[in-house]
């Protein structure tokens, strides 16, 4: 396939293909951590603020979580469960609400945070008056780069963080010899120890406990500095160059993390082995094998959707000039930032990208920088199929994994049930039970969810070794509907129950219900997923029967007297108090799932319509983001387009009166006070599924093209069905199409409203242009 060709040597020679369209760049330091520009290997995390006399680079290791392993499962929580339907089913929500906060909610009510490593802090004292100053991040290269000028010299500091080498590279140079001059240390969070010796500084500690449990987890980190001319000396903790001609800094972190049950690993041993390997390569060789896996992926897909109106204007005048002069450009930037931001934050053997990627300054973050399964860690996985970065979903598959394993606990704990269930929210420890309360937490169809993303991901490639792989999770997430789901008494409908639509009141202070939409749309997802899944390895047959006859008895979905589509079993969306509610959980049968399609369901597509219209266009980062997927599939580019708008509105870090709304800061990290990366996925996801669509068994191009881009082009979008897919267009409508499927098969492709089939040839392109489709 194209997109696993190995990658010509010619693409390390560091000449860029796109100058300066690819980069964010800005004429000041960052002044604060969520101005700064992140770099990550999907293990490692820094933030570049871009300092002149003081530079701070905050460092961030994705296993470095407080608390330690631990099951939040309540052991008395099933003995109130009767007792919780009866009343859900009674309508004393209320009641019901205050038993299952009393009985039903995890121990302790809140999960483990995820942690700050620190900083590394380098002093420039005499650099006081400079000119020239640039700072960039180049999203093609995968660098962030400082120059500037002080005392006629040219100085450049250049980092990237390497997925094959493991460590943070730092690189100062100077345009004349002798002129390089700092101090290093480390600035460690409370309860850290830092010294420096030799040429190396250093830095431990152990992760903090939170809600009564023990931090458990270790960590080292080391930064080396490898000196071209001039001395360098360590001494009082820290380490001090003086007139050398260039620098190498090597930065490496690790903690005693194992997996969700162990923190027994050797922090120290981890980071001296990453920081000796590295050390011992030439920049060049590092540098060298940076860019060439960092390209396998970055360079699978391109976006054109003309020049930018601002060229040389700083990114964050370009975004304060982006409402009244809409710059496409930027939008396109904004696309690939997403991509940037997933390989950097997500990598096969790490965890999975949390509430903020992998950066994070603090200890107690908010929402503890976890997982909150209800939207946002599926949100940040809606580019990786279509996005052409499909392994970059390896830490989300295995975290479910593991999900799985800890979730059979609480599956019988809670429930009485087999199979596995997660709840809203999970952490480092993989905690599945219900938390926070129950107006957050009751909601028992995360897992399932996730699961969504398995089968889909098989969709995607077709790959049968995963799909064995994942099969028994699938299975279980199964089983665990065919116990738990309850007849509800008026219909005889199998619901869950006790359940929430996530986090949205039904009634003034109820929110716990039965058979929520969303929760009956996820659970006959996963019922299919699970008996296709099964269908196609070929095995228990009885299990897909048993699925079948369970899914043909889930609720309907049902328009509502507003000819909405409902978002509870009853008609309640009128009554719910939050009429803009920032979820659209009951929408989730429109995206990301296919149940509500435009010529399969067109009902259900028109009312799912109106609900949208009803909620309204504002929201916070990823309520917008999810919107611009939603505007997508209902093929509405324009008013997609309005959510794109919307999105990239410029905050000002420094206005504290800011509550949300969307939005992002002048580093484009998408805006949910104080930074959330969902809103940035989410973007990414949704300008591609506004350039084309595969869910309902066709290809669909250019289905939601908005005529803010009349011209463009786009390369590398990843379709079900394994097919890859190239497309031009101007004056707002289609020049040609390029498919490259990896399957023999018959495609249907859809342009407006005409259609065209082609049988394809396994890695044979095929060039489609208007003429070759014909009106319905
Ligand atoms: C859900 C959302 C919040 C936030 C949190 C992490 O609870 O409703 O807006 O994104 O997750």
């Amino acid at each position: 396939m194209q997109e696993n060709a190995p990658h010509n040597a010619n693409k390390t020679s560091m000449i860029p293909r796109h100058p300066n369209t690819l980069k964010l760049w800005y004429d000041t330091p960052a002044k604060q951590w969520i101005d700064a520009l992140p770099i990550g290997n999907g293990r490692i995390g820094a933030m570049l603020f871009g300092g002149v006399t003081n530079e701070r680079i905050a460092l961030n290791e994705l296993t470095l979580w407080a608390g330690r392993p631990h099951d939040y499962d309540a052991p008395e929580a099933l003995t109130a469960l009767p007792e919780i339907r009866r009343l859900v089913f009674a309508g004393q929500w209320l009641e019901a609400q205050a038993l299952c906060d009393e009985k039903f909610m995890g121990k302790p009510l809140k999960q483990m945070p995820y942690q700050t490593m620190g900083d590394l802090r380098l002093l420039f004292p005499e650099h006081k008056e400079v000119t020239e100053y640039r700072r960039e991040l180049d999203l093609e290269t995968a660098v962030a780069r400082v120059v500037y000028k002080a005392d006629g010299v040219t100085y450049s500091r250049e980092a990237f963080i390497s997925f094959p080498d493991q460590v943070l590279v730092v690189r100062l140079v100077a345009d004349q010899p002798g002129k390089i001059a700092f101090t290093a240390r480390f600035d460690g969070p409370p309860n850290s120890e830092t010294g420096a010796v030799g040429k190396t500084a250093w830095m431990t500690g152990t992760a903090a406990g939170a809600e009564g449990i023990p931090g458990e987890t270790s960590w080292t980190a080391f930064a080396r500095i490898a000196a071209k001319g001039g001395t360098t000396q360590a001494a009082d903790g820290q380490m001090t160059v003086s007139a050398a001609d260039t620098v190498t800094l090597f930065v490496s972190l690790a903690t005693s993390y194992n997996d969700y049950r162990d923190t027994s690993g050797d922090s120290r041993t981890r980071a001296a082995d990453y920081l000796e390997a590295a050390a011992g390569k030439r920049y060049q060789e590092l540098f060298a094998g940076h860019l060439v896996d960092y390209y396998g992926l970055f360079d699978r897909v391109t976006l054109d959707l003309g020049a930018s109106r601002l060229p040389d204007q700083p990114t964050d005048a370009r975004l304060r000039a982006f409402q009244t002069d809409p710059d496409p450009a930027l939008a396109a930037l904004h696309f690939q930032y997403g991509r940037y931001l997933l390989i950097s934050s997500s990598r096969p053997g790490g965890q999975p990208a949390n509430l903020q990627g992998l950066w994070n300054e603090q200890l107690d973050p908010a929402w503890g920088s976890k997982y909150t399964i209800n939207i946002n860690t599926e949100m940040n996985y809606w580019p990786a199929e279509t996005c052409g970065l499909s392994e970059c979903a390896e830490p989300l598959f295995e975290m479910v994994k593991e999900l799985a394993e800890t979730g059979r606990h609480t599956a019988q704990t809670h429930y009485g049930a087999r199979g596995w269930v997660a709840h809203h929210n999970t952490d480092a420890w993989r905690g599945t039970a219900p938390v926070d309360g129950v107006l957050w937490g009751m909601w028992m169809t995360g897992g399932a969810w996730l699961c969504t993303h398995l089968w889909e991901h098989y969709l995607f490639t077709r790959d049968p070794e995963a799909l064995a792989k994942h099969y028994p999770i699938l299975k279980s997430a199964a089983e665990f509907f065919l116990d738990a789901l309850v007849e509800e008494p008026a219909n005889g409908w199998l619901v869950t129950c006790p359940a929430v639509s996530p986090e949205n009141a039904h009634h003034p202070g109820a929110n716990l219900c039965a058979g929520p939409t969303m929760d009956t749309q996820i659970v006959r997802d996963l019922f299919s997923a699970a008996r296709e899944a099964a269908r196609v390895l070929d095995i228990d047959t009885d299990f897909q029967a048993q699925v079948s006859a369970a899914s043909a008895r889930l609720a309907p979905m049902h328009v509502g007297k507003q000819d909405q589509l409902q978002e509870w079993l009853e008609d309640w969306d009128a009554d719910a108090p939050e009429q803009n509610h920032r979820h659209i959980s009951h929408l989730y049968g429109l995206h990301p799932s296919a149940q509500i399609t435009k010529r399969g369901t067109p009902e259900l597509f028109a009312a799912a319509r109106t609900s949208l219209e009803k909620r309204g266009d504002a929201g916070t980062g990823w309520s917008l983001a999810w919107k611009i997927n939603h505007w997508a599939r209902l093929e509405d580019g324009d008013r997609a387009w309005a959510l794109i708008r919307q999105a990239l509105a410029f905050v000002d870090a420094n206005d504290v009166s800011y509550r949300g709304g969307g939005g992002v800061y002048a580093n484009l990290f998408d805006a949910h006070p104080p930074f959330q990366i969902d809103g940035n996925f989410g973007f990414t996801a949704g300008v591609a599924e506004m350039l084309l669509h595969s869910h309902s068994g066709e290809l669909h191009l250019l289905p939601a093209l908005p005529s803010a881009w009349p011209s463009g082009a786009v390369s590398g979008l990843g379709a079900r069905g394994g097919v890859t897919v190239s497309l031009t267009w101007t004056g707002g409508a289609m020049v040609s199409a390029t498919l490259t499927p990896r399957f023999a098969e018959t495609l249907t492709i859809r342009y407006n409203d005409c259609l065209c089939t082609v049988d394809t040839v396994p890695g044979a392109a095929i060039l489609l242009t208007p003429t070759d489709f014909f009106p319905l």
